[in-house]
This record gives structure tokens, C-alpha cells and sequence, in this order.
């Protein structure tokens, strides 16, 4: 039986990363496989964001190097609501360079991302050193990885043969816990989806985003997770009545999979 037919909440008992059992079996709790890309440009804009949705996701993403005042004290209380609500914090970092740098730039800096984001992610362009790198960091913190096999914008050079890689790779290393991407990718192990631009409303923005419904994103194509922005918090959104309607959309796409 292919993964995309099983139960968040088997797919959780039989994982052995403990990043993707905490994740599945949130998602099981809260009936819920939403992600807010909560890009916000303040302390005070993010931590009310979180609050507020936060009962309605799976995962919170970040963009940590956007809030213009960031403090350690943020991180603090990012940690205080994912346990009030719930959820996994994804440090959307798309970390892109040689082992020995990501490592530095995972582990320290002003950030600090490996000390507080349970799942981050990167590209695999340098090679495969680049997740021995972060791995060196993450696992003994319990962390997981997501590979960006795919991207969701215009023209984007994700495709075919490095897509491929990137299953490969995802493949053999245990660190790695799934992918950004469109589809499901292998049933080699169970490797999550989490894919970005999902919108109900509309088609795309000006700078090449495009966007897809749940219902193709999970029913046809087997992702586990979406990942919602502006549709939940853009102009004129109230984010509580679009996190719901996200929430309930793509809980009902991963039933129609289930039992089809
Ligand atoms: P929005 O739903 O507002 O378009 O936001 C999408 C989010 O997902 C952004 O944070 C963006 O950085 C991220 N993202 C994406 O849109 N496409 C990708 O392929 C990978 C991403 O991380």
C-alpha cells in the first residue's frame, strides 16, 4: 500500500525520525496538514499571527531574517506558542552552500536556528556534503531536513534529473525528513511533502509565485502538507477565517486521498 493511502497517524507510529512522528501525530490531533508561512516584518506582527493561527496548523514556517527587530526573546516566545498550540516551527532558510559554512550558519550566528526550529531546509546545489553539514548539526538536536526538490515559481530550474538527485539523496539519509515540492516523489521510505504555493483565491503574484488548490496539491498529488501565506493573512484576509477555511480544505482533500 503506497503512503499516500495510509493514515497520518500510521504513517506516524512506523516513522523513525522523531521530528516526523511529533509532526504526524499533530497533524492526527489536530486534524489539520496547514502550514502558515507567516511572513510578517515585525516581532509583535509575527507573535500575534502565531497566536492567532495557531490553532489551526501543523506547522508554523519562518522567515526569521525578515522581522527587522528579532531577538532572542522572539524565539522564546515562538517556543511558548508552538507548545500552547500545538505545532512544529520550519525555519524556511534554504541554506545553499559547502558543509563546513551551513554548518556554521545552522548552528550559530544571531539566529541560532538549530536550537529552535524543528525542521529546516535546503538546496542541494553543492552537493551532498551540504546535508552531512547540517546533519552533523541537527541530529543530535532531534532536528529533520526537507530537500527542495521542486519549486512552486515561474520558471524555475528545479526538474528532472535534479529533482531526481534530490529523491536520492533524500533517500539514503536519515536526516532528511521530506521535501518541498509539488507531488509525492518515492515510496522508497516515507518521506513527507510540504508544498508552498497554495491558494483557493488566486492564480499567482507579480513575481512568479503560482499557485494551486489542495485539492490538487494533496488529492491528486499526494503532498502531506500545505504551506499558506497571503491567502491566509494578505490584505483585506481576516487570518482566522482563512486559516479554517485552509485548514478544512485541506483536511478534506487528505480524506478524498484516503478513501478513494
Ligand atoms: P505565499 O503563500 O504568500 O505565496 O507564501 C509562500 C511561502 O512559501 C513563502 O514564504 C515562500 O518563501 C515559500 N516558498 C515558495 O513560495 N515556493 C517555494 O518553492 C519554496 C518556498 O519556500
Amino acid at each position: 500500500v503506497s503512503y499516500s493511502q495510509m493514515t497520518y497517524a500510521q504513517r506516524g507510529k512506523q516513522h523513525t525520525n522523531p521530528v516526523a512522528q511529533e509532526l504526524f501525530a499533530i497533524m492526527e490531533r489536530k486534524r489539520s496538514n496547514l502550514s502558515l508561512a507567516a511572513d510578517v516584518a515585525t516581532k509583535a506582527e509575527l507573535l500575534a499571527l502565531a497566536d492567532k493561527v495557531g490553532p489551526y496548523i501543523c506547522v508554523l514556517k519562518t522567515h526569521i531574517d525578515v522581522i527587522s527587530d528579532f531577538d532572542a526573546d522572539l524565539v522564546a516566545q515562538l517556543q511558548v506558542l508552538a507548545s500552547k498550540h500545538d505545532f512544529l516551527l520550519f525555519e524556511d532558510r534554504k541554506f545553499a552552500d559547502i558543509g563546513n559554512t551551513v554548518k556554521l550558519q545552522y548552528g550559530g550566528g544571531i539566529y541560532r536556528i538549530a536550537d529552535w526550529a524543528h525542521i529546516t531546509n535546503c538546496h542541494v546545489i553543492p552537493g551532498e556534503g551540504i546535508i552531512q553539514g547540517l546533519a552533523e548539526v541537527g541530529i543530535p538536536k532531534g532536528r529533520g531536513l526537507l530537500l527542495l526538490a521542486e519549486m512552486s515559481s515561474k520558471g524555475m530550474l528545479a526538474t528532472g534529473a535534479y529533482t531526481d538527485k534530490n529523491i536520492e539523496m533524500a533517500v539514503r539519509n536519515d536526516f532528511v525528513i521530506g521535501f518541498i515540492g509539488s507531488r509525492r516523489f518515492t515510496e522508497e521510505r516515507d518521506l513527507i511533502t510540504m508544498t508552498p504555493g497554495v491558494g483557493l483565491h488566486a492564480a499567482g503574484d507579480a513575481l512568479g509565485q503560482q499557485y494551486r488548490t489542495p485539492e490538487m496539491i494533496v488529492t491528486e498529488n499526494g503532498s502531506d502538507v500545505i504551506i499558506v501565506g497571503r491567502g491566509i493573512y494578505g490584505p483585506g484576509k481576516d487570518p482566522v477565517t482563512e486559516a479554517q477555511r485552509y485548514r478544512d480544505a485541506g483536511w478534506a482533500a487528505y480524506e478524498k486521498r484516503l478513501f478513494v
